[in-house]
């Protein structure tokens, strides 16, 4: 899928639109997600034009990919929820229910989540 330069994430990332931000750095931004599931609900994304982990893995260099998933175990830590435990979701396409065309992590915790596979 070509990567729309005016999904909402986009234009957070050019500041048009306002968010809660939790983490940034030169490559990544982590805000609050606006339809918090659980007393912690980040949204982690590249700051690069990326639909998906595979446009991701395919389009940045192995280091700005390590350091995306640093930043998500990082953003455990901040949130406290790294002790308790938490959730990790990327929902990609289609099928995946993605709404937000740019990639992103949904770091949820804060509670007990339940049992989310059969
Ligand atoms: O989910 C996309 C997620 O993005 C969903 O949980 C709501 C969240 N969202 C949508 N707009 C905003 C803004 N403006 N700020 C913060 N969070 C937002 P997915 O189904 O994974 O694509």
């Amino acid at each position: 899928m070509a990567y729309d330069p005016n999904n909402i994430f986009a234009r957070i990332l050019r500041g048009e639109l306002p968010c809660k931000t939790v983490y940034e750095d030169e490559h990544v931004l982590a805000f609050s997600d606006i339809r918090p599931l659980a007393d912690v609900h980040v949204l982690v994304i590249p700051k690069g034009a990326y639909v998906s982990l595979d446009d991701f893995t395919a389009g940045a260099g192995p280091e700005v990919v390590g350091h995306f998933f640093k930043v998500v175990g990082e953003i455990a830590r901040i949130t406290g929820v790294a002790e308790t435990g938490y959730r990790i979701i990327s929902n990609i396409g289609a099928h995946g229910h993605q709404e937000v065309p740019h990639l992103h992590v949904h770091v949820i915790g804060g509670r007990p989540l339940g049992r989310m596979l059969p």
